[in-house]
């Protein structure tokens, strides 16, 4: 039910079915608000996730670089972050602040994540936690380097992880996705919700 992958907490079934139902609610909410783009890198190569955000900023990666915003790309605010996703926040990330961005993260069935480091937040003292809904994801987690070696596990719907102190900095990403392995949203794909303080 607890684990712990190279530092990342991860805990398994944090969700009960109920919750990731409503909480996918809420998600088509946000989505509603702030639809979601098919972000490209600064060198102008397409993303294969598709991003929105809810809270204070959105990260965004556009020919102008990475970098968080207070604005969706269509000029509107970013919608607020929901209560429940704060509660989780104040359950689990053993936090001194509040949570300043929710990213978005929509998986297709053939979406990917190269391993990659979060570096555009301003404190690294502070957690990210991750929740994820919808079909089962192969998590890679490594170290500060690109080259430490790698360890993977399946993350699945209702599963929350936990970033915090040195593997606040660690290489990560999404290897693939099972198809039809949840039941939450029939027609396949992945969401993954990350809380974050920005500044
Ligand atoms: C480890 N998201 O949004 S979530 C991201 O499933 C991101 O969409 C992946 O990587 C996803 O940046 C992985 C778990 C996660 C999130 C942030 C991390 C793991 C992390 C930050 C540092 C180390
Ligand atoms: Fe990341």
């Amino acid at each position: 039910q607890e684990l712990d992958l190279n530092g990342v907490r991860i805990i398994q079934e944090a969700l009960r079915p109920e919750a990731q139902v409503a909480l996918l609610e809420e998600v088509r909410g946000i989505l509603r608000a702030a639809p979601l783009v098919q972000p490209v890198t600064p060198s102008g190569r397409p993303l294969s996730v598709r991003m929105s955000a809810a809270g204070d900023y959105g990260w965004i990666t556009d020919r102008g670089g990475y970098r968080y915003e207070a604005r969706h790309p269509n000029g509107a605010p970013w919608p607020p972050i929901p209560d429940c996703l704060l509660e989780l926040w104040e359950l689990y990330a053993e936090a001194n602040r509040l949570p300043e961005s929710c990213l978005v993260n929509w998986y297709a069935p053939d979406a990917r994540m190269g391993l990659h480091q979060d570096n555009d937040e301003a404190d690294f003292s502070q957690p990210v936690l991750s929740v994820s809904l919808g079909d089962e994801a192969r998590f890679r987690v490594g170290g500060i380097n690109r080259s430490d070696p790698t360890r993977s596990v399946w993350l699945k719907s209702g599963d929350i992880a936990i970033l915090h102190g040195k593997a606040r900095l660690a290489f990560h990403g999404i290897d693939k996705l099972r198809p039809n392995s949840s039941r939450l949203m029939p027609s396949g794909g992945r969401i993954n919700l990350t809380l974050r303080v920005v500044t």
